[in-house]
């Protein structure tokens, strides 16, 4: 296998906090996306979507999203399951999975990608080009401070956000609160639980990655 990673990007450390929850060890190539690797050529040939994550297989496929990443992962290496061991367990990971990345992710990419400068024409990743709106930078946040007050709901009477497991929903939010950063926005002081987990999840030695 080969994991296509960008050391700097929060979407393919999503990949790389899990390959380091799972214990395994996977030979890794750098994409340089502040330089617009990921536009070349040769790199289009690997991912014509022109983003990573990307996970090489042996048999030469490639899967060019986390979620697929993930899966592959999950199913090839079980133990510890990060993406739940019952039914019930897969399905509440999944709901979250799903909340953690409509309200907090997209808002903080559309916020950044439709505010930042050196964005220009990069409102959306992908082969073609957008425009940015920047009232769509304010909306996402808008919705970003709207997410961070949310998790502390989610966070309430669980210690992890799928139950007392630590699981990918984990993976995800902690990506996005550090993704916040940013937008210099934060958990608030107020947000009691939120800062509870965020201080456990954090002290995980795959959070340092
Ligand atoms: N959420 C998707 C999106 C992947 C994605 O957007 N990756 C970003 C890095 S965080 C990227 O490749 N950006 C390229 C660009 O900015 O053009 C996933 O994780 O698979």
């Amino acid at each position: 296998m080969i994991f296509y990673d960008c050391s700097s990007a929060p979407s393919p450390r999503l990949v790389r906090v899990f390959i380091a929850e799972k214990g395994i060890d996977i030979p890794t190539h750098q994409v340089d996306l502040r330089h617009g690797e990921h536009l070349s050529p040769e790199f289009r040939k690997i991912n014509p979507y022109c983003t990573v994550p990307v996970l090489e297989l042996d048999d030469g496929s490639r899967l060019t999203s986390t979620q697929g990443c993930w899966r592959y992962l999950e199913e090839t290496f079980p133990d510890p399951p990060l993406l739940g061991g019952t039914p019930v367990e897969k399905a509440v990971i999944a709901d979250r999975v799903w909340r953690i990345e409509s309200d907090g992710w997209q808002a903080m990419t559309e916020a950044l990608r439709n505010s930042t400068p050196g964005m220009k024409d990069r409102a959306l990743t992908g082969a073609e080009n957008y425009a940015q709106i920047p009232a769509l930078g304010e909306r996402g946040k808008l919705r970003s401070v709207r997410f961070l007050s949310h998790l502390d709901e989610l966070l309430a009477d669980r210690a992890y956000l799928a139950g007392d497991r630590f699981s990918a929903a984990d993976i995800l939010a902690m990506v996005v609160v550090d993704f916040a950063g940013w937008l210099k926005i934060s958990l608030p002081a107020e947000a009691v639980h939120a800062l509870r987990w965020y201080a456990a999840v954090r002290s995980r030695p795959s959070a340092k990655l």
